[in-house]
């Protein structure tokens, strides 16, 4: 049926695969996904290098990012490449480098919150990091007219960053772990995300 469909799929996005399936030998902080994964292996091994090829995006656009930041946006990349339990969020995109997107995935308290603390002491020069980034170098920079500035400058709140920072990939709950109603970027064992996905298909948002 359709809705089995949701349960198990990849996005139609620049590196993703076309189904999901076991991988058995994903990289590192990827590993909890590699009994059924929309990410391959050298994708795995690439969200862990800073500037590759995924995206040639640079974490130290405002001086080098923090060892503790990073690791969150290496899960970020993970949970972003590897997960096929984001069915009841992909939607459509008009961007050129992927035919679809995730919007609005409820995220777990503690992964938004722990990202937010572990990242507060870091600079950056933009809310959305999606768009608008000087790329005539091959990386981004940040763009003519922006500032370095502290991350609690320009995100204020735990919110504000895990929604914006990726235009509204992730929606902000304050839903913890234990409730199975929301996804988590980190976990080990068994990916608690497909009954949550599960939940959402069945109890339309
Ligand atoms: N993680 C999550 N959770 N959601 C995401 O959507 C996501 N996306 C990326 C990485 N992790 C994610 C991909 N990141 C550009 C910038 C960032 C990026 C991918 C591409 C980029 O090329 N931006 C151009 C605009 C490109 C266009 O729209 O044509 C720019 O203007 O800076």
């Amino acid at each position: 049926v359709m809705s089995q469909d949701k349960l198990n799929v990849c996005m139609d996005a620049k590196h993703h695969k076309e189904k999901p399936g076991p991988e058995g030998d994903l990289y590192s902080q990827c590993a909890p996904w590699r009994d059924n994964a929309c990410c391959t292996a050298n994708t795995s091994t690439a969200a862990h290098n800073d500037s590759s090829y995924l995206y040639n995006f640079n974490w130290d656009h405002c001086g080098v990012m923090s060892d503790k930041c990073k690791k969150h946006f290496t899960q970020d990349t993970c949970f972003y490449e590897c997960s096929p339990h984001l069915g009841p969020w992909i939607q459509d995109a008009d961007e050129s480098w992927r035919k679809q997107r995730i919007l609005d995935v409820p995220l777990c308290k503690e992964d938004c919150h722990r990202w937010f603390e572990d990242c507060k002491d870091d600079f950056t020069c933009k809310t959305d990091w999606h768009k608008g980034w000087d790329w005539s170098s091959g990386i981004n920079k940040c763009p003519e007219g922006s500032m370095c500035r502290k991350w609690t400058e320009v995100y204020p709140t735990a919110k504000s960053m895990c929604e914006q920072i990726w235009s509204k990939s992730y929606l902000y709950t304050t839903l913890p772990n234990t409730s199975g109603r929301c996804m988590q970027l980190w976990f080990t064992g068994t990916n608690p995300n497909k009954k949550v996905a599960e939940y959402y298909l069945n109890n339309a948002q």
